[in-house]
């Protein structure tokens, strides 16, 4: 219960980023398809959404809704995708979100264009 109340306060303060600071970062920053940003592009010119292009995906856990299968995530830096921040995600696989905890070191597979999933969600054994 108390770790549920607790993190209430800051799932809703990410929400913020994920619906309004972000949306502005990924025109600014995150690479955009439909932007002018050509250089950041990253093939949609010349093909389908199925050529969309996966990159490495690793954070750290801030806080867990497994009501709604959303996790809070503070990535490092992944050139070409997102700039280090933290935002709301959805996971999968969805059983995963049971394992992770704040604090959780995790890796993911994430895919241009697309910004609220993580697949491929593994949590990073301490060392
Ligand atoms: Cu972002």
């Amino acid at each position: 219960m108390a770790r549920t109340t607790a993190l209430k306060p800051a799932l809703r303060r990410l929400a913020l980023c994920a619906a309004a600071a972000c949306a502005a970062l990924l025109i600014a920053a995150c690479g955009a398809p439909q932007d002018d940003m050509g250089g950041m592009d990253m093939g949609s010119e010349t093909g389908s959404d199925e050529e969309r292009q996966e990159f490495a995906f690793t954070g750290t856990v801030q806080g867990v809704d497994s009501a709604r299968n959303i996790v809070s995530v503070a990535n490092d830096e992944i050139p070409g995708w997102m700039m280090a921040m933290t935002m709301n995600f959805y996971v999968q696989p969805a059983e995963i979100i049971d394992s992770l905890e704040a604090g959780d070191r995790i890796t993911a597979t994430v895919y241009s264009g697309d910004f609220q999933n993580l697949y491929e969600v593994e949590l990073v054994p301490d060392p």
